[in-house]
């Protein structure tokens, strides 16, 4: 399976190279090699930063092996070069060779730092959202209302994840990536998580979101994001920290609709938990 991937993707790789036909897959071969660009500000910003950061790179290493390269193949002994002994110290070269990466890297970070702040800016949230990681699952309660929901790998997911189960995971949809209940969010409303865990250290990661932070028992840690207008769609990311046993059975997500959408959704959703409240039902638990 894993060298079946891998051949897809040097397949890809070289259909890229070659400007072929891209594979069919929805996306192009390199969107699926690179990071997601995402559908938040933030997001975008993420992806602009790193693929600076890799076209200096690759810059670098062009420079650095060119000059190599073409050392060993017209500087080498047998085409009867000889060392120049008189250059075994240069303060001027030394000098060069500290500063040009020095102002590379300066370059590199001034951008990377104001990136970090603008991430970390999680004032004036338009919706909050309690996230809570639990062994194996996540609840969101929408604060300012009493919606709670509790999010949980889908039942066709689950069925096929079963020992023996003869369901081939390729026939279950977003095999284990798919939840019952996802979270529902409005595009174009800045919204903070406050995240935070029950029981081990989990990790709530959406990489459309451009979001990655730590449920830790007895912190609450925030975030925030703000989907642009017009991105309206279904998110999907999992749970990035090795939290035990059903670690690769909590994914996550979220569902963007649009804010009149939303205030629909929760209206419905805070009229239906209200009901299940003054008449809980007899047999089944609810969600709490
Ligand atoms: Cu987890």
């Amino acid at each position: 399976m894993k060298r079946a991937r891998l051949g897809t993707l040097l397949g890809t790789l070289a259909l890229a190279l070659a400007g072929g036909p891209q594979p069919a897959w929805g996306k192009s071969g390199w969107d699926e090699l690179n990071m997601p660009r995402g559908v938040t500000n933030v997001s975008t910003r993420i992806y602009a930063l790193h693929m600076m950061a890799f076209w200096v790179c690759v810059a670098i290493a062009v420079v650095v092996f060119g000059v190599m390269i073409w050392s060993l193949i017209f500087h080498r002994k047998s085409r009867g070069a000889v060392p120049d002994v008189s250059l075994t110290h240069s303060t001027r070269v030394e000098i060069v060779w500290t500063a040009v990466p020095v102002l590379i890297l300066i370059g590199m970070a001034a951008p990377a730092a104001r990136l970090l702040v603008r991430i970390n800016n999680n004032t004036d949230p338009q919706v909050n959202i309690r996230v809570t990681g639990f062994q194996w699952g996540w609840r969101y309660q929408y604060l300012g209302s009493n919606v709670s929901v509790i999010s949980k790998l889908s039942e066709s997911s689950t069925a096929a994840s079963m020992m023996h189960s003869g369901i081939s995971p390729t026939s279950v949809p977003h095999y284990l990536l798919s939840v019952d209940h996802p979270l529902v969010v409005p595009v174009g409303e800045k919204i903070r998580l406050l995240i935070t865990s029950i029981d081990v250290i989990h990790s709530w990661w959406v990489p459309d979101l451009g979001v990655k932070r730590d449920a830790i028992p007895g912190f609450l840690n925030d975030a925030s994001f703000t989907i642009a207008p017009g991105k309206t769609g279904t998110y999907r990311g999992q749970c990035t920290e090795l939290c035990g046993r059903g670690h690769a059975y909590m994914p996550i997500v979220v569902h963007a609709v649009t804010p009149a959408a939303f205030e629909a959704w929760l209206k419905h959703q805070s009229a239906l938990q209200s009901e299940a409240a003054t008449h809980p039902p007899t047999t089944a638990a609810t969600s709490g």
